[in-house]
């Protein structure tokens, strides 16, 4: 239409419009950052206030739900491929599935705004959806969403009003559109900040620092130690007593649950005489034990070290059942956490005078770590981490295994989960080269709450050759041994096997971890030079 154009007044500006598209997909990501920066930073002060119970973060919702629903497979490949860095890779595989759904929307907004808008919407509501369903949600935690998406969708209608379908944006001065530009931009950054900031806020773990400072280890009538000669005295061994810091970390949680003891308690429900519910401070008081028990996840491979010793302080779980009185019937105690794992653990191994069953308090004579649990956790000596060691604890139900399923259950692994017999060569590392003489072949054995006898060696397909043991410190920790090999020179194969206590052999036959512990021989390749 030459002639409107020619009734306009012409503001002098040589610079042709940018491109629109260009524009467009700009706005939807402005748009994005700034729905998830409000959202983020909203969240963080729901959490910040207490007004919160749940996830109000969308983010860590859609991660967390995420988690609840990957499948076995995926799971199996997460921690094969990324180990304990899978939350790092999950977070960051949302960051670019929200870049790309941002970009697009913008993109579509150009010519089909009201599908970008549908779009826009069916995200939040997945989204809203997540954070809805996580556990101890309440109605507020869906607000910073909601609100983070009006403002997000106020920022791309504005965006597209001013550049996009601006009649004639060529006639914009270039200062108003700088200054649309800037605004954008600067929004976005903003929003940007203030996601991060709501991050941090978030965190109370001030609190939760506080309160392992001025926890106090309780005393115990039996202290358990070291024995002497627990340790074979090689270098490179993994510790008889892995430090807190250093001990492997396994759960389901994004962020780590971040509990105040002075407000969290344990139930006790189910097929009992007496619900109860004990606070921190009783707990404290009750009479603790100290107990040795190494702990095991069902994920290990042969050769893995997701498994770790520490000296345990806590108190008996059967006291505290049998001041409940589990009714008869039972055979299952299913734990919750705050962030809402569970475990299905043998009511008869909670209840059993002979195990160490114990709510703990403590990991190597301090206040468990946040990542291990704080402020109580379950150790069960015996069986895998999955059906027994809830950390963040906050209930224990009787029930039985016809009515209840632990977390993992539905998902491809064992109800039941005894830990394996099996061993591991921690020295020499396969592949590398060691020189000619006497070689210390050593590493960790473990049958935990059965106890290892004896561990054998073989060089090259021979006979097998017993291991010098560690001293035995209880039957629920591993043992390292030591195997002095008189290496010559060449290429040679070593595998381990442990023997329990009650003469079993550790299988050579493969099995993979799902669904209740691999199984099979852990061996090296070295060079003799
Ligand atoms: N709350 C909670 N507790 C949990 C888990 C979890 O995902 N959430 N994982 C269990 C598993 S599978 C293992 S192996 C152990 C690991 O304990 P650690 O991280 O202290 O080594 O914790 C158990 N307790
Ligand atoms: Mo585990």
């Amino acid at each position: 239409m030459v002639i409107e154009t020619a009734t306009r007044p012409v503001v002098a500006d040589p610079a042709p419009p940018p491109h629109r598209t260009l524009l467009a997909v700009v706005g939807g990501l402005i748009a994005g950052v700034v729905t998830i920066g409000v959202a983020e930073l909203l969240a963080g002060l729901v959490q910040r206030f207490g007004w919160s119970s749940g996830t109000p973060s969308p983010v860590l919702a859609v991660g967390s739900a995420f988690i609840n629903h990957t499948p076995l497979w995926l799971k199996e490949f997460a921690t094969s491929n990324f180990g304990t860095n899978d939350k790092k890779v999950l977070l960051g595989g949302i960051a670019v599935v929200l870049f790309v759904a941002s970009l697009v929307i913008g993109w579509i907004s150009e010519r089909h705004y009201a599908v970008a808008l549908v779009l826009f919407v069916a995200l939040v509501a997945v989204a809203a959806l997540a954070v809805a369903t996580r556990p101890h949600a309440g109605f507020i935690d869906v607000f910073p969403l909601l609100i983070g998406a009006v403002a997000g969708l106020l920022m791309l209608g504005w965006w597209r009003l001013q550049l996009v379908v601006n009649p004639a944006p060529a006639q914009m001065s270039s200062y108003d559109r700088r200054r649309v530009l800037i605004l954008g931009a600067g929004g976005a950054v903003a929003a940007a900040l203030g996601g991060f900031a709501g991050r941090a806020l978030s965190s109370g773990a001030r609190a939760v620092e506080q309160a392992r400072a001025a926890f106090v280890l309780p005393k115990v009538a039996k202290p358990v130690t070291v024995p002497a000669g627990a340790s074979v005295g090689v270098p490179g061994v993994t510790p008889f007593v892995v430090p807190g810091d250093q001990f492997y970390r396994i759960d389901t949680a994004l962020t780590v649950p971040e509990v105040d003891p002075h407000s969290w308690s344990l139930k006790v429900t189910g097929m009992v005489d007496h619900d109860i519910e004990i606070d921190w401070d009783t707990l404290l008081s009750k009479p603790m034990i100290d107990a040795m028990v190494t702990l095991m996840c069902v994920s290990n491979e042969v050769g893995g070290n997701l498994n770790g010793n520490a000296i345990w302080t806590g108190w008996p779980v059967r006291e505290l059942l049998a001041q409940a009185g589990p009714q008869t019937g039972a055979d299952m105690v299913l734990s919750t956490s705050v962030d809402g794992f569970t475990a299905g653990t043998p009511l008869s191994a909670m209840t059993d005078p002979n195990r160490n069953a114990i709510l703990a308090v403590a990991m190597n004579g301090e206040a468990l770590p946040a990542e291990h649990g704080f402020p109580v956790r379950l150790v069960v000596p015996g069986l895998y981490g999955y059906v027994s060691a809830t950390k963040w604890l906050s209930e224990l139900k009787v029930t039985t295994y016809a009515k209840d399923m632990g977390y993992w259950t539905p998902r491809g692994w064992s109800a039941m989960g005894p830990v394996k017999i099996s061993s591991r060569i921690d020295v020499p590392t396969s592949g590398t080269h060691v020189k000619a003489g006497t070689v210390a072949v050593a590493g960790v054995a473990w049958d935990q709450h059965v106890g290892v006898k004896s561990v054998q060696v073989q060089v090259d397909g021979g006979a097998w050759q017993e291991a010098r043991l560690g001293t035995d410190a209880t039957i629920d920790a591993w043992r390292q041994w030591v195997y002095e090999w008189p290496a010559t020179k060449g290429s040679h194969t070593i595998a381990v096997r442990a023997v329990s206590d009650t003469g079993e052999v550790q299988t050579s036959v493969q099995a993979p971890p799902a669904p209740n512990g691999s199984t099979g021989l852990d061996s090296i390749t070295v060079t003799v030079d």
